[in-house]
């Protein structure tokens, strides 16, 4: 029964493996269960949490909320993917896809805001 559920698991991996050739993204959606949503609060000038871990190649879907005083934002770095500017009290939500392996970095792109510590990482491993 255990040596059976591990055959069944390694089948998994081998069709996952299989699927994510080319056809890579639409394996990824295959992953819904993967899906999660990890609310991250904005303050002045911070993000907590900073640092989010997820599986590799799963998809995040960010829920920013503005808890400071100021107008924020959460910006993907090098791909333009961005919530609006928010503020106090509001939301936005992003989605993103985790890197296979490595990180994605974000920041809050208000004028000073980055320079002041608004950064974090999504950690794909
Ligand atoms: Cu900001």
């Amino acid at each position: 029964m255990k040596l059976f559920g591990m055959f069944s698991y390694i089948a998994l991996l081998v069709a996952g493996a299989l699927a994510a050739s080319p056809g890579a993204v639409s394996a990824h959606q295959h992953k819904d269960g993967d899906t999660r949503t990890v609310e991250v609060v904005a303050k002045e000038f911070t993000f907590e949490p900073s640092r989010i871990e997820v599986a590799p190649g799963s998809r995040v879907e960010i829920k920013l909320i503005n808890e400071g005083s100021l107008s924020h934002n959460l910006h993907i770095a090098g791909d333009g993917m961005k919530t609006e500017t928010i503020q106090t009290g509001d939301t936005d939500t992003l989605t993103v896809t985790a890197p296979e392996n490595g990180k994605l970095a974000f920041f809050c792109n208000v004028p000073g805001h980055k320079q002041a510590g608004m950064t974090g990482e999504i950690v794909a491993h």
